[in-house]
């Protein structure tokens, strides 16, 4: 063991030691068995060759002759300049005024985050996303941004899909170095459902903007601007855009919704404008924007601040291209839309038919419609892998200007209803979940204040509660913690507090804050941790990244971390691989390093023997390879 470790030494290897070498370098006396990367893979996919994956095992598969995604050919140019090389020469402030200066109608393209999240319950793997970033650099460089970080991305990438989100945005960033990136961040509640302390969201920010991240969208729950400074803050002292957002629900031409009206939005859009905002986001995230109001809203909002108007919505409705062209006609800076194999539904409105839209108007967007009928060729080749994570939903409709779901949250929720055997039950779902936003007070429904939304209204449906049960004091209600949580004021204040009677039922006689959450939350020993963590992980050594992972989801990164261990770097594998495993005669390759490719060829599986092992024959770069897995079936 020792000659083998010091003859693939890569000192030894690089003849550059000297005779002290031996006696200066303890791992040549490290026998403890460590595979290689090659052989954690083989033992990945020989896994799920036998096992199959535990997230598609019952769900529809992709057709038989699924081929592999060709990514969109890259013309053979330098790479163009774009919104990015403003923001590197001249800082956030320029991108703004550029935004405001020039006339074309700016695209964010958000296939790589809400896209895939809308549509395939977050699931889209980074191999996906990075094989399309060179035509995206070379071939939609007029674009204002492109979405692929942060929402339900950060958590899914370690939990589901077995890979790093802070890789994911550098590689991204690295095959698109012109065009800016944006992210979605929750403000204080960072990429995750709760609020986190300060200096944790800070530390957070500080490492998105190191990774890559050029544009952060920065919402809040309940709306409420004084939970936003921290993140917004951390954003503008990392140099990067801004983009203060308000979250839009309700009708704001029905007077009988009057909390939320013009007023409202205006005077909301003042405070982020004051507290540093280089960019208004306004953000509908269920698609209720209606097409009138639409105008009403950006000419307000235009004439009452000097920000630049980002607008992003969702297509549930069928009307959410009315809405973007109104908001364009009324003069919005830019908007937000995915490659057209990932829009539509509860997804955002279709790109290149927003483009053909505005071809030939003083708003033209400049973008190529061949380079955008290319990408999305490619993203249509990839939805097609991805036939486990559909919804099945068949049809916009209407019923979401009564339920204002989130798109985002959508088919999760119809998913979790399914799971509870509430499916042939659904309208009555979306009837409660209106039910509960009125006895909550009105509140704005985004990640997290809709999750606490949907607990409650799937409990109500399957205990057979109405409204009137629930708050009639004689009735005993046993809430879902969320909801406990949400009352006493951990996720903040929503606009005229929360009704009293409903909070005073859910907190039995306990106290609510109305302090702004994270003033409570302590510092959190940041290099404590990291010394914490590294001996929970044999002394690894812990980067600023691994750091901010697990600060956000201890448990899903040491998870993550875990299974890593055991798989190595799954990520580099095709999709089909991944989530089917191999079929003899079958051959794939992995690019574990820039250059290092595994050409991985898969001969046979073996029969299952008395101790219930398989074993799996691979050649591995021509070389046979055994790997023995149990059958868990
Ligand atoms: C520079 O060269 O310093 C900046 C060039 C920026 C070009 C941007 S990218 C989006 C927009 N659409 C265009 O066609 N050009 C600008
Ligand atoms: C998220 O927070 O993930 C959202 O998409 C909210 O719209
Ligand atoms: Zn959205």
């Amino acid at each position: 063991a020792f000659v083998e470790n010091l003859l693939k030494h890569p000192v030894f290897l690089s003849n550059e030691y000297t005779t002290k070498f031996i006696d200066t370098t303890p791992d040549l006396f490290d026998f403890k068995k460590r595979r290689d990367r090659a052989t954690k893979i083989l033992t990945y996919i020989a896994d799920i060759t036998v096992n199959g994956h535990p997230e598609t095992t019952d769900r529809p598969r992709p057709a038989a002759d699924v081929k592999p995604p060709k990514p969109p050919v890259k013309p053979t140019i330098d790479v163009p300049s774009g919104t990015r090389t403003i923001l590197d020469a001249s800082g956030p402030q320029a991108v703004a005024d550029w935004m405001k200066d020039q006339s074309q109608l700016l695209i964010t393209d958000t296939t790589m985050r809400d896209g895939h999240q809308s549509l395939l319950a977050t699931r889209m793997r980074s191999i996906d996303m990075i094989n399309a970033a060179p035509a995206y650099a070379t071939k939609m460089n007029q674009l204002f941004s492109v979405e692929c970080w942060g929402g339900a991305t950060f958590d899914v990438a370690y939990r589901f899909l077995q890979e790093c989100p802070w890789q994911r945005l550098r590689d991204i960033r690295e095959k698109m170095p012109n065009i800016m990136t944006q992210m979605l961040l929750r403000a204080s509640n960072g990429v995750g459902y709760t609020n986190y302390p300060d200096n944790v969201v800070q530390a957070f920010v500080k490492q998105a903007a190191t990774s890559g991240v050029d544009v952060f969208r920065v919402f809040d729950s309940l709306n409420w601007v004084e939970n936003m400074r921290v993140a917004m803050d951390a954003v503008v002292e990392a140099d990067k855009v801004c983009e203060g957002t308000i979250c839009y629900t309700g009708d704001l031409l029905d007077p009988a919704r009057s909390k939320y009206d013009l007023k409202y939005y205006v005077g909301m859009a003042k405070e982020l404008e004051a507290a540093g905002a280089h960019v208004l986001g306004l953000k509908d995230m269920a698609g209720l924007l209606k097409p009138a109001a639409a105008t009403a809203l950006v000419k307000a909002l235009q004439e009452e601040t000097d920000l630049p108007i980002h607008f992003h919505t969702h297509d549930t409705s069928g009307a959410a291209i009315a809405t973007v062209l109104a908001a364009a006609n009324a003069g919005v800076d830019c908007v937000d839309a995915a490659m057209d194999a990932l829009s539509g539904n509860t997804s955002q409105p279709t790109l290149g038919s927003i483009v053909e839209a505005m071809r030939g108007t003083e708003r033209d967007t400049g973008l190529d419609i061949g380079a955008i009928r290319d990408i999305s060729n490619y993203f249509e080749q990839v939805r097609a892998h991805y036939a486990a994570f559909e919804s099945g939903l068949q049809a916009p409709a209407s019923e979401v200007y009564l339920h204002e779901m989130p798109g985002g949250q959508f088919t999760n929720l119809k998913a979790q209803a399914r799971s509870l055997g509430l499916e042939e039950r659904w309208h009555e779902v979306a009837q409660t979940y209106a039910d509960v936003n009125q006895m909550f007070g009105d509140i704005v429904k985004v990640t997290p204040s809709s999750k606490v939304v949907g607990d409650m209204a799937l409990m109500m449906v399957s205990q057979n509660l109405t409204r009137d049960d629930v708050e009639n004091p004689k009735t005993e209600v046993v809430f879902p913690d969320s909801v406990v949580d949400m009352m006493r004021g951990s996720l903040g204040q929503p606009p005229g507090g929360w009704p009293k009677d409903i909070q005073k039922k859910v907190l039995k006689g306990e106290k609510a804050s109305t302090e702004r959450p994270g003033a409570a939350l302590k510092p959190v020993d940041l290099e404590a941790t990291r010394k914490d963590l590294s001996e929970q992980l044999d002394g690894m050594d812990i980067d600023d990244e691994d750091l901010n992972g697990y600060l956000m989801y201890p448990k899903v990164f040491l998870d993550y971390m875990g299974r890593h261990k055991t798989y190595g770097p799954v990520r580099t594998l095709p999709t089909q691989a991944f989530f089917y495993g191999m079929k003899p005669g079958e051959e794939i390759v992995a690019e574990i390093d820039p250059g290092k490719t595994l050409e991985i060829r898969m001969q046979a599986v073996s029969e299952v023997n008395e101790d219930g092992e398989v074993k799996v024959f691979f050649e591995l770069n021509g070389q046979p390879r055994t790997v023995r897995v149990m059958n868990r079936l």
